[in-house]
């Protein structure tokens, strides 16, 4: 089994500059509904009274998706998210000397205190209880495991192996993860950021270590480079595992109207979605496209509601033209030929 978390409401709102209005979250909400979404991350409800409306909105559309919020590990926060109605919610916090020295300023005992008390509150009043060690991958991996033991012992529903600076790589979280489910019946989350563009990497050789559910935001939002990309995660699965459960067909839509929101252009070289990415140039390949498309394509354009595009430029060969337009006589063709072969590009 595979789920999704999305995460551009809350994760995808602390990009610079980002922020969308009632109705926009909704939209989103809505959209990522239809296509599929297993959570939506709603919000961080004590950040503002803003987001804990919008928030509470997105929990009363009575969506299939489940809702979570967001909350630091204080009673303030899970009070915020449980006033919302939400039934799931993430309790986070960081565990790692990093974190202790310069972020919270107390000892190890304090804070694990301060986590585990939040995490039985939580439970206390039937919150379906994701426990976030916030930069878990630059953790010690005793004191990791230490604290998910007991996080475990409180009932947590599921656990995020969060990478929050984008440290890890492939190898390293896979090993990371094979080492935590030798310890950890709790299902695992993943959430990794792209400081490095290995988001994606990291997020998919999770899944293979055993992960159940992978966080992305639309377009790859997020703090700095943000996270794994809902629409390559979710293309990725179906090419590579077999994973049909979501409409992919709808990524070029909610992909644009998040461009739109944010005014945040996708890079025309954005996998699955970016302009270019089912269009070929070189002659020998728009020849061998042409005649079948899996010579250059891994994933059909249709599975993903895009388009294969040819470019006639000065790369094209006389064989492209032919198969384009078999009728056209010779002459013509060379005549085509000779003046695309002074073009610029
Ligand atoms: C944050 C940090 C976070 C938390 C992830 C989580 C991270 O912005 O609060 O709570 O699961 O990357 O560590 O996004
Ligand atoms: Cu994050």
């Amino acid at each position: 089994m595979i789920q999704i978390l999305d995460t551009t409401l809350r994760e995808g709102e602390q990009t610079t500059s980002v922020s969308f209005n009632t109705n926009q979250k909704i939209k989103i909400a809505k959209l990522l509904d239809q296509f599929g979404i297993d959570f939506i991350e709603a919000g961080h409800p004590a950040v503002s009274q803003k987001i804990k409306e919008d928030v509470k909105t997105i929990v009363n559309l009575n969506l299939n998706a489940n809702i979570i919020g967001h909350a630091r590990a204080t009673k303030e926060d899970i009070d915020a998210v449980l006033e919302c109605g939400c039934k799931w919610i993430g309790i986070f916090m960081g565990l790692n000397d990093l974190s202790l020295e310069h972020k919270y300023h107390i000892t190890r005992e304090q804070a694990e205190k301060r986590f585990l008390d939040a995490l039985n509150y939580a439970k206390e009043n039937n919150l379906k209880v994701r426990c976030s060690l916030e930069d878990g991958s630059r953790t010690n991996f005793n004191d990791w495991i230490n604290f998910a033991k007991k996080a475990e012992e409180i009932g947590v529903d599921r656990i995020s192996v969060i990478d929050t600076v984008g440290a890890m790589t492939p190898l390293r979280i896979f090993e990371f993860i094979k080492k935590i489910k030798q310890e950890i019946k709790t299902e695992l989350h993943v959430h990794c950021h792209n400081d490095f563009g290995m988001a994606v990497a990291n997020s998919l050789t999770a899944y293979e270590a055993g992960v159940i559910c992978i966080d992305t935001t639309i377009n790859g939002l997020g703090e700095r480079a943000g996270i794994a990309s809902l629409s390559t995660i979710c293309a990725a699965l179906n090419v590579f595992y077999g994973i049909k459960k979501y409409d992919l067909t709808l990524l070029p839509e909610i992909s644009k109207l998040i461009e739109q929101y944010t005014k945040i252009k996708v890079s025309a070289r954005q996998p699955i979605i970016g302009e270019n990415v089912f269009t070929h140039k070189g002659g020998l390949h728009s020849s061998a496209v042409l005649e079948n498309p899996e010579t250059y394509e891994l994933i059909s354009p249709e599975v993903v509601n895009q388009k294969r595009k040819i470019v006639l430029g000065n790369m094209v060969g006389k064989k492209v033209l032919r198969k384009l337009n078999h009728k056209l006589p010779e002459e013509e063709i060379n005549k085509i030929f000779y003046e695309l072969k002074t073009r610029q590009g």
